[in-house]
This record gives C-alpha cells, sequence and structure tokens, in this order.
C-alpha cells in the first residue's frame, strides 16, 4: 500500500502555494536564520570562553577581583547583548503580528467561493454552496478551487475534532463539533497538494487525507459544471445489474448518487465516484482491484471504518464495480 502517495502531490508549509501559506513560510525562514544566528554565536562564544581557561595553579589567589578595565569591558558586552536581545524579540513579534494581519486580510472580502467542507470520521465531505439550492455540489476528499480568488471555507465537524490542514494554502484549523468556524485562503499557484486531518481523531485519523487542486479559473468551472451533473445513466447490462445490485443492498442507507434513488449522507457521495483519483480519503488508489476489494470488506484497508462488510457474489461484484467505475 505504499504506491497510493503520488509523488507530484506536495504536501508541505515551505512549498506555499496561496499568499496565506507563503506569508507563514516567510516567517518560518525569518525565526529560523534569526535563531540558527544566535545560536551560533553563543555556541562561538563559549566555545572561546572555554578555549580561554586557565589552569587553577595560574589563578592568584582569592578574592578575585576583575581589574577596573576588563569591569567595564564586561558591563558594556552584558549591556549591548540585553539591547540586542530586546530589539530582536521586537522584530520577531512584529513580523508575527503583521503576518497574522496580513494572512486575515480576505476576511473582509466580500466577493468569495464558499465551499463547506465536514469532517467525518475518517473522511472529508466538501459540498459547494450556491444561492440556488439546485445548483449545490457535494463530493468528498477533494477540493478544487481557482486562482486568485479568494475561498471562505465554512469549517464543521460531524463527529469528534478534526483539524483541516492544507500545508500549501494556509495554517491549520480545528474543527470542534458545535463550533463551525471559517478559514480564507487565496491560491496563486496552479498544481495539486495534499492535505491531512492534523488532529488525532481515532483509528484511522493517518488515513484522512484531501486532494487539493488549484487550477485556472476555466478549467475549475468545467470541473464544477461536470461534477454538478447527475450520475451517467447504465450503457451496458453489466453496468446496470451493478446499479441493481447497489441499489437492492445496504448501500443505499449510506451513500448519494445523484440521479438515483440512493440520498444518504452517512459516506462519500458517490456520484462521480470514477473521477476521484484515490478512495476511503487517499488510503488507497482508486482502481479496479482496490474497490472491488474496498467494497468487499472495508474493514480490511481501514480497520474500524464505518461501512460494514458486503459479502456479495463474485458476478454482482464484478457488476457492481462495473458500475461504480461508469460514474466519470
Ligand atoms: C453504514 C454505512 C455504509 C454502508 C451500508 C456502505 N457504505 Fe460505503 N462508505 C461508508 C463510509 C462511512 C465511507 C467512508 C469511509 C472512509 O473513507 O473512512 C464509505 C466509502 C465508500 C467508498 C469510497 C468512496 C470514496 O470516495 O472514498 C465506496 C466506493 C463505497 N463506500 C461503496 C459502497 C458500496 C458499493 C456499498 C454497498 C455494497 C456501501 N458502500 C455500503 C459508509 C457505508
Ligand atoms: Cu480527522
Amino acid at each position: 500500500m505504499t504506491a497510493l502517495l503520488a509523488i507530484s502531490e506536495i504536501q508541505s508549509a515551505l512549498a506555499p502555494a496561496g499568499t496565506q501559506a507563503m506569508r507563514i513560510s516567510q516567517l518560518w525562514w525569518v525565526y529560523l536564520t534569526v535563531l540558527s544566528a544566535i545560536f551560533v554565536l553563543v555556541a562561538i562564544a563559549l566555545f572561546i570562553a572555554l578555549s580561554r581557561r586557565h589552569a587553577v595553579a595560574e589563578l592568584p589567589a582569592p578574592p578575585f577581583a576583575p581589574g577596573e578595565a576588563s569591569e567595564r569591558r564586561t558591563s558594556t558586552a552584558v549591556t549591548l547583548c540585553v539591547i540586542a536581545t530586546v530589539i530582536i524579540l521586537f522584530v520577531l513579534l512584529f513580523w508575527d503580528f503583521f503576518t497574522g494581519r496580513a494572512i486575515y486580510a480576505l476576511t473582509s472580502d466580500k466577493e468569495f467561493l464558499h465551499i463547506k467542507v465536514i469532517g467525518h470520521q475518517w473522511w472529508w465531505e466538501v459540498q459547494y454552496q450556491d444561492p440556488t439550492p439546485s445548483n449545490v455540489m457535494t463530493t468528498a476528499n477533494e477540493l478544487h478551487v481557482p486562482l486568485g480568488k479568494t475561498v471562505k471555507l465554512e469549517l464543521q465537524s460531524n463527529d469528534v475534532i478534526h483539524s483541516f490542514w492544507v500545508p500549501a494554502m494556509h495554517g491549520k484549523k480545528d474543527l470542534i463539533p458545535g463550533h463551525p468556524t471559517v478559514q480564507y485562503f487565496r491560491a496563486d499557484k496552479e498544481g495539486t497538494f495534499r492535505g491531512q486531518c492534523a488532529e488525532f481523531c481515532g483509528h484511522q485519523h493517518a488515513h484522512m487525507r484531501l486532494e487539493f487542486v488549484a487550477e485556472s479559473p476555466d478549467k475549475y468551472e468545467a470541473w464544477l459544471a461536470a461534477a454538478r451533473q447527475n450520475a451517467p445513466n447504465p450503457t451496458t447490462a453489466m453496468q446496470q445489474r451493478g446499479l441493481q445490485v447497489f441499489m437492492s443492498n445496504q448501500c443505499i442507507m449510506c451513500h448519494t448518487i445523484e440521479g438515483t434513488a440512493a440520498r444518504a449522507s452517512l459516506g462519500p457521495d458517490l456520484t462521480h465516484l470514477a473521477s476521484r483519483s484515490f478512495i476511503a480519503a487517499g488510503a488507497v488508489p482508486n482502481t479496479r482491484g482496490y474497490l472491488a476489494g474496498w467494497i468487499a470488506n472495508p474493514q480490511n484497508i481501514k480497520p474500524g471504518v464505518r461501512m460494514p462488510p458486503n459479502p456479495l457474489s463474485s458476478d454482482d461484484l464484478n457488476a457492481l464495480v462495473d458500475y461504480l467505475e461508469s460514474l466519470k
């Protein structure tokens, strides 16, 4: 199960692709540089002091009284160091303060893309809001945003505390049940990035991943328009049978496939399942084999997961996977 992490997906706060993450990484570099320089200077001073030590026999008899010149030199050095410390601390304080202001500057934007993200054990529900209710689009474990546009994420949790984190875009934001929160950001660089739940939320916390795609407004609009479509109708006899297997099993109690009778939301929306690159919040790639294995027994792939095993005949399972793979 190691083939699943696509190399092209970056999950690093030091590879920023948005305004907010850029400010955060700048702050990180400032701290690292200044504090490393101080560390090196202190270490050098320590080694000089050590190398100048005298054998006990060479020391004058007590009481030790430093000479007047040496006393003056020492107090000047201490004074300068105290002044430098105060200045450095204030520089870091102000840098931090202005970074905070810059990060939250978007909060006052009137024009934004509104997306609701709901944390579940152990997957992300993503709802693209729209003033027209029938245009609201729901998907799972993927977030597409257009470049250069302010995005307002409305974050909430359905069960325990999760933490939403796409390091290339912004810092972490905790999702506390009963306390919806928001996060604003703007993507500036095209690419696919990885997000991950950053607050231990139970057994499969490490398998709670999200694919984040920042793309040109045209590509984004095309993606959204396709995602808003109902699921395609089955075109082969096998797919037809697969749909029937889905409808006659417990799947419909937990999943939605737009355009069919399946309208439950305990599990991820499957309307365009085949367009996603992985399943089960990044636990395994979205291939035929893994899909069949997942449906037969999800507990093998994500022990403790909130989806029961499905003892289907191999013909039924084949037909079901045929159908699910047609959900482009
Ligand atoms: C009790 C509710 C429940 C039932 C019944 C159920 N599922 Fe699920 N399913 C879930 C949950 C919850 C997840 C998300 C698990 C995770 O990633 O942690 C899921 C995930 C999936 C996924 C992966 C989706 C993705 O994008 O990651 C597929 C595919 C799927 N289920 C298909 C089925 C099929 C087919 C059936 C019927 C044979 C079925 N499920 C029955 C709850 C259920
Ligand atoms: Cu989580």
